[in-house]
């Protein structure tokens, strides 16, 4: 509990490299023994056996987000496989996929907490996160429409405003928001103070991110990147902006938001050329700093342990 000395996570934080892995590993583990279990609870329907079939199909659950936006990405791997609409047979029938898969989780939370005092402040962080998600999508993809590169439209505050929407919310906010109301913590207060780190965290994951869609390698990351094809108003273009030569500009603006991997090639020479993966580096020890300072202001009930495992795990991270 929330409220509990979590000692497990001060101890980690004392690990090594190889130890963490392995405490890693170890969760991943108990989350997967758990998962028989979820599916279970979403696939047995014994009073409905007419709808059997479309339960089966959930038993290949994935991601209801990511999912959907690989479809609106055009990707082609997730998690070292190919994409579920890219999947033989399934095509677009994947967006209806995507969706049943994000009932699940009110199915889930109904199952699992209906009797609970958290269960409505619950319902409604998820119901929210799906909000400001979509909401995020949207300026995602109308930053970076299919059929014109617009550079001027790429710039720091629009950036900010896309991943504050698209990902801080549901990838830090909600999970670490989640356990603070199965703990009794439902102060807007509380609420507040973990929302401003937890965003940040959130940034610093979706900046590293972008890094990796160009610079990490696929067979690690389990994903082919697609932000330069896609015309995506990402990390590495803002910054390539803020550098640029007018020549280099003109460069970005004949090869970006295209397919061809000549000209994909082109638009990572350019990255290469002004350094950004050292920006990156830089970057990525400044915001580490800066999130360790915010977390090291925290006052109880709020425990630091849990903020600074996030930040532990994003850290350096190669997927
Ligand atoms: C990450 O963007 C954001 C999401 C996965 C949210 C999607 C929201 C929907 C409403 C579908 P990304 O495209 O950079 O992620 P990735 O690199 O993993 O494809
Ligand atoms: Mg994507
Ligand atoms: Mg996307
Ligand atoms: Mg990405």
């Amino acid at each position: 509990a929330w409220t509990e000395e979590p000692r497990a996570h001060y101890s980690s934080l004392r690990m090594n490299g190889d130890q963490k892995l392995d405490a890693f590993m170890q969760e991943k583990q108990n989350f997967l023994q758990c998962f028989p279990a979820i599916i279970k609870v979403l696939t047995d329907d014994l009073e409905h056996p007419e709808i059997e079939e479309a339960l089966a199909r959930l038993k290949q659950l994935q991601t209801f987000f990511l999912v959907l936006d690989d479809i609106m990405d055009s990707s082609v791997t997730r998690r070292g496989q190919l994409c579920w609409y890219r999947k033989p047979g399934i095509g677009l029938d994947a967006i209806n996929d995507g969706l049943l898969i994000e009932m699940c989780i009110y199915r889930l939370l109904k199952h699992h907490c209906r009797e609970q005092p958290y269960y409505l402040n619950l319902t409604e962080l998820f119901l929210q996160s799906t909000y400001v998600t979509e909401i995020g999508q949207s300026l995602d993809l109308t930053t970076g429409p299919h059929d014109k590169v617009d550079l001027s439209g790429f710039t720091e505050k629009r950036y900010k405003t896309i991943v504050k929407h698209k990902t801080s919310f549901y990838t830090a906010y909600l999970p670490v928001a989640a356990g603070m109301y199965m703990a009794g913590i439902d102060g807007e207060r509380e609420h507040a103070t973990a929302k401003k780190i937890l965003l940040e965290i959130g940034e610093f994951f979706q900046i590293q991110d972008d890094y990796l869609d160009a610079f990490g390698d696929p067979s690690v990351t389990g994903k082919i990147g697609t932000d330069i094809q896609d015309n995506k108003c990402s990390w590495l273009v803002v910054q390539c902006l803020q550098r640029a030569s007018p020549e280099q500009r003109q460069v970005l603006q004949e090869n970006y938001g295209q397919k061809e991997a000549e000209k994909v090639a082109r638009v990572k020479a350019l990255y290469e050329e002004l350094d950004l993966p050292g920006v990156f580096s830089r970057y990525e020890e400044d915001s580490y700093r800066r999130i360790t300072g915010l977390i090291g202001d925290l006052s109880p009930p709020l425990p630091p342990s849990i903020f600074l495992e996030l930040a532990h795990n994003f850290y350096k991270r190669k997927k």
